[in-house]
């Protein structure tokens, strides 16, 4: 926890420091995954909805050159509206530490500043994972190879569509990763309960995954899990229906030449506009189910 670069907020400070329940969140989602002013609403209602089931929440971010664990509200409002914010995965970490330029932190860097923190418990909305085309782009997310590493687990509604799901699991495998679907026997594709992937694990109770944990973590197995979180069934949205926007960006951003980092932010953004709002409100619905069930899950790991 003393970390020079490290900013933990008091409340959050505290709240370690007393083993109480604490839920970690990303800021990458406020700043890249989604339109102004829905993700400052949603920021703030995901940060409501942690405490309204018995946890602290921690959302992180980098400002002023410190890993920020704990935003205030105009710190969120801030990475919602500015338009110049990086998108840090953990290799951009020292660069915009060093130039004290605002930050979004990804699945990656803000599990590996939880870390830091002290918390075990992260939730998103989807995970970063191996991109359809992985073959000849490469592209693999490094939220995958941190989750190797770091010792904070993440609760998601699964993997996007836009990745290739089928991939993803067998990457989650080699890297020694638990899948843990919660409630069902199918891996869900986030805006789908569905994919067409068994899960490769399945717990039905919170408190079940909180033991999961504590024995993973006290065998000496570094590393996180995945806790699948199945979409609430009022929200979803026919997976055929998404695919044709997924098709859609895909072609778009290969048109326009779209790489790298950019890759998940465009193809977001497209998606979002082009399903005329209905993917993002599926988005902002699974988020708080995910933070519910991160936070009920801390709760039993203390
Ligand atoms: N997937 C989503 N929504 C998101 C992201 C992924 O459904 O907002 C964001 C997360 O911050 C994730 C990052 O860590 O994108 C992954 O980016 P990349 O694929 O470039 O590793
Ligand atoms: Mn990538």
């Amino acid at each position: 926890m003393n970390n020079e670069y490290l900013q933990i907020q008091d409340e959050v400070r505290q709240a370690l420091i007393e083993k109480k329940p604490v839920v970690a969140l990303e800021s990458t989602i406020i700043s890249h995954g989604m339109p102004w002013p829905k993700n400052v609403e949603t920021a703030r209602s995901v940060e409501a909805e942690v405490r309204k089931h018995g946890a602290i929440p921690a959302t992180i971010a980098i400002m002023n050159g410190k890993l920020k664990v704990g935003l205030s509200l105009d710190e969120l409002e801030f990475f919602g509206k500015e338009k110049e914010v990086w998108k840090v995965s953990l290799r951009d970490m020292p660069y915009v530490v060093t130039k004290k330029s605002p930050g979004a932190t990804t699945v990656a860097s803000t599990m590996r500043i939880a870390s830091m923190a002290g918390i075990r418990i992260f939730a998103t909305g989807g995970t970063g994972g191996v991109h359809r085309g992985a073959a000849e782009s490469f592209d693999i997310s490094a939220d995958l190879t941190e989750m190797a590493n770091t010792n904070v687990a993440v609760v998601s509604a699964g993997v996007k569509s836009i990745l290739d799901i089928g991939l993803t699991l067998e990457y989650l495998e080699t890297l020694g990763i638990p899948v843990i679907t919660f409630g069902q026997d199918e891996f869900p594709s986030f805006y789908s309960s569905k994919s067409g992937f068994k899960s490769p694990l399945r717990l039905d109770k919170t408190e079940e995954i909180a033991e999961l944990l504590k024995a993973k973590w006290e065998m000496g197995l570094n590393g996180s899990v995945l806790i699948a979180n199945p979409i609430p069934a009022e929200y979803a949205v026919d997976p055929i229906h998404i695919e044709g926007f997924i098709q859609n960006a895909l072609s778009d951003a290969e048109k326009q030449g779209v790489s790298g980092k950019s890759v998940t932010p465009f193809l977001l953004k497209h998606i979002a506009e082009n399903s005329d709002g209905e993917s993002l409100d599926a988005n902002i619905a699974l988020i708080h189910s995910n933070a519910r069930l991160a936070a009920l899950i801390a709760s039993n790991l203390y």
